[in-house]
């Protein structure tokens, strides 16, 4: 065979055993930018409101790290060129073959599923790789019936498509009425695998050890819906792997979908936030103008006296955020109180192995950003303690092989910010 034959060939096969949710990135670059100055800074920011070509999956006051489809990849050299930024670049799909990706089959199998993790022992099993959404809704709704008397499965609502937005909901004793909530959601953004399986984790290991907790779940109920936009989380799985939005689609559009955490009415659409469709900070066209935010607003403003604590679990970065991200101005009244209780559970999580996380406002430690759940539930609601989590994860990616450790120490830092819903 000549050589170039064998060269097609051999990109054949290498494209057949690509999967699918990573097709499209052929090509595309992972350029990792250095700089000190605030001019490319804001240069960066600039591209991330308004320029749909760079994806960026990090963006710090000193270091970028931003994705770019072939095309665009000289221009955006040349520009960084221009400015005081050193950067490397490297093919993304290189960079990630070293890393298990793959994706399991959606099941049909429902029944088979429930077998499967009927006992305690084989429920570990189930944080040993990344359920799709259907696991994830027959996981909640397994637990609800081994815990009827401690636990609740519910549906706050559908998705775009017409999926269960999922929630469970934890408490010790049903006479109670009015109870103090904590409420937790995960999988904001389609492509962080790894948060909905720690809110699922919580879950699990609350109700299996129940008289431990006894304590912190005296007059609170823990609220946890782990999987905000099962649309964006499925298509990362089928279609494209970094896929960060829902799947609202616009008669006529060819661009998809709305960043739930721009969508809320806490400054809507001011600052890193963007009202081109296309963009991937698309704050949508009005405040919930989503169906998963607004099931979420409906369930937060219903419940806004009784909910003491929001966490919002995304991926990556190792930080726990407080309000206000919408600036760095802004400052929360009670931010003493939220950095003392933030820090405390940083250090919670790293004594289990270690893990050092960031406190502060997003503002400060990444970006401003308008129309988070973290600042429309402590700003808007009055809710007394309102964070954002950003787990581990380099390229939105925890090695499933670390899913038990992250899911463990994230535990932790739950545990210890649940803690504190007593003192409202
Ligand atoms: O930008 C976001 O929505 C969050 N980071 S992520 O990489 N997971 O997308 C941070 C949100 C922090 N909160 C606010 N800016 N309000
Ligand atoms: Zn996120």
């Amino acid at each position: 065979m000549l050589p170039q034959k064998i060269l097609i060939c051999l990109i054949t096969i290498y494209h057949l055993l690509l999967a699918d949710n990573l097709k499209g990135y052929q090509g595309y670059n992972k350029y990792t930018i250095t700089y000190d100055d605030e001019e490319t800074f804001r240069y960066l920011l600039d591209l991330q409101e308004n320029d749909t070509n760079v994806n960026f999956w990090s963006l710090e006051s000193n270091m970028s790290i931003a994705v770019i489809k072939p095309a665009r990849q000289q221009m955006f050299e040349e520009y960084l060129n221009g400015l005081n930024a050193k950067f490397k670049s490297r093919a993304l799909l290189d960079e990630i073959a070293s890393l298990n990706f793959s994706t399991p089959a959606e099941s049909n199998t429902d029944n088979v599923e429930f077998e499967k993790f009927r006992s305690k022992r084989q429920a570990r099993g189930f944080f040993a790789h990344y359920p799709r959404y259907k696991e994830i809704l027959n996981y909640m709704s397994i637990l609800a019936t081994r815990y009827p008397q401690n636990c609740r499965y519910e549906s706050l609502g559908r998705s775009f498509e017409g999926r269960h937005i999922a929630a469970l909901s934890i408490y010790r004793n049903n006479r109670i009425r009015d109870r103090r909530v904590v409420y937790i959601q995960g999988g904001a953004h389609g492509r962080e695998w790894i948060a909905p399986l720690t809110v699922l984790y919580l879950a699990n290991e609350i109700l299996g050890n129940l008289k431990t907790f006894e304590r912190y779940l005296k007059d609170v109920e823990i609220y946890l819906v782990p999987l905000v936009n099962p649309d964006g989380y499925e298509y990362s799985h089928t279609s494209d792997r970094f896929w960060r939005k829902n799947r609202r689609q616009y008669p006529g559009r060819s661009c998809v979908g709305v960043d739930i955490n721009r969508n809320f009415a806490n400054n809507w659409n001011r600052r890193g936030a963007s009202s081109n469709l296309c963009s991937e900070v698309f704050a949508g066209i009005a405040p919930a103008s989503e169906s998963e935010t607004s099931a979420v607003v409906r369930y937060l403003e219903h419940n806004r006296n009784r909910v003491k604590l929001s966490i919002d679990v995304h991926s990556y970065g190792k930080f726990i955020f407080y309000p206000y991200g919408y600036s760095r101005t802004a400052y929360a009244d009670t931010r003493n109180f939220l950095h003392g209780v933030a820090t405390r559970a940083a250090s919670q999580i790293a004594k289990y192995r270690g893990t050092l996380y960031r406190v502060g406002t997003s503002a400060n430690i990444l970006y401003e950003a308008s129309g988070g759940l973290d600042d429309f539930a402590y700003g808007n609601l009055g809710i007394p303690m309102s964070f954002t989590l950003e787990l581990p994860g380099e390229n939105f990616h925890v090695p499933i092989t670390d899913i038990p450790d992250v899911c463990k120490e994230t535990f932790a830092g739950f545990i210890e910010l649940i803690r504190h819903a007593t003192l409202f």
